[in-house]
């Protein structure tokens, strides 16, 4: 391995170019730079809890209405928000293998549609979409993008207290049976849909690079790719800011920003050697 970044990055570029079947997998941090908070950083906790205190089916029985607050600011914050260079380095480049007859897919951990909005079309939400909604009674799931998403949700969500509960029959409701729906999101504890793991494991297996980008590497089953695929051989390189438990396994690891790094590890403006 090249000493210098700038060694490793021309390293990865040539492999890059060598690729048939690229895999991205990116979590919170590549939402950073545009202004998404993370959920392990600062910032990650709205009024006292974190996610793991909201992102569960329990917490969502026990109180509807806090979570729905949860997740409707978040829905009223990601509208606010652009993807940022590094959503767009992604785009392009499968763009550009697309062209080239390769594949090039994304699997992203984020819930917040930036990748979608970067033009991104070979993408797995593996655990859903913020804009999405599904039914807690009938199952009926839709895209839903209004805002607020209900009445009684606007001018709710502060990340300062501000309201009592909200009775679960003002919460958002299905159009179909009227019972409450939930977000469509994989919480702690629940399975990720089957026919998304279909996927994924159909890309681990034909993928011959891995890129993970602005993940803990702590969630799983995300959390376990780089080392299933490091078992197979297959080059691994990771983007962050900090080390994680995939950097002692990733063939590379390029430490920073990702809407610093990803255009140059990935555009198609720098001449490939
Ligand atoms: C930058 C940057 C910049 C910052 N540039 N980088 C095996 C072992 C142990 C436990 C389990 C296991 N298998 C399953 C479990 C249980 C559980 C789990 O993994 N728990 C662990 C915490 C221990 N997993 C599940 O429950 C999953 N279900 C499942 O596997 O079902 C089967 C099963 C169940 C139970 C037991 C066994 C099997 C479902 C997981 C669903 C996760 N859902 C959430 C919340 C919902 C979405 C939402 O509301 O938003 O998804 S949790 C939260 O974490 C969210 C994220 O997608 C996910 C990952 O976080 P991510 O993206 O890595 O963000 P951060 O904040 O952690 O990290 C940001 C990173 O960016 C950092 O590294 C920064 O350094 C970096 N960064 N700025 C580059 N500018
Ligand atoms: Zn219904």
């Amino acid at each position: 391995m090249a000493s210098t970044t700038t060694g490793k990055i021309a390293e990865f570029r040539r492999l890059l170019s060598r690729a048939h079947s690229v895999l991205v997998l990116t979590g919170a941090g590549i939402s950073a730079e545009s202004g998404v908070p993370t959920f392990r950083g600062a910032g990650g906790l709205w009024r006292q809890f974190r996610v793991t205190d909201l992102a569960t089916p329990a917490a969502f029985s026990r109180s509807p209405s806090l979570v729905w607050e949860f997740y409707h600011y978040r829905r009223e914050l990601v509208r606010t928000k652009q993807p940022n260079k590094a959503h767009i380095a992604i785009a392009q480049a499968e763009a550009k293998f697309e062209k080239q007859g390769k594949r090039f897919n994304v699997i992203t951990q984020n819930v917040d549609g930036l990748h979608r909005r970067a033009g991104t079309k070979n993408l797995i939400e593996m655990h859903g979409n913020l804009f999405m909604t599904r039914c807690t009674s009938c199952g009926f799931t839709e895209e839903n993008n209004s805002s607020p998403i209900c009445e009684s949700l606007r001018n709710r969500g502060s990340p300062a207290e501000n309201g009592p509960d909200i009775n679960e029959k003002d919460l958002p409701c299905c159009r179909k049976c009227k019972s409450l729906v939930r977000p469509h999101i994989v919480w702690f504890g629940e399975q990720i849909w089957d026919d998304v793991l279909e996927k994924i494991e159909k890309e681990i297996q034909l993928c011959d690079l891995f890129l993970v980008v602005g993940t803990s590497s702590v969630v799983y089953p995300a959390a376990g790719y780089a080392s299933i695929l490091s078992q197979k051989n297959i080059p691994i390189a990771e983007v962050n800011i900090e080390t994680t438990p995939s950097t002692s396994i990733a063939t590379y690891h390029f430490h920073g920003p990702a809407a610093q790094l990803l255009p140059q590890l990935l555009s198609s403006n720098i001449d490939d050697e």
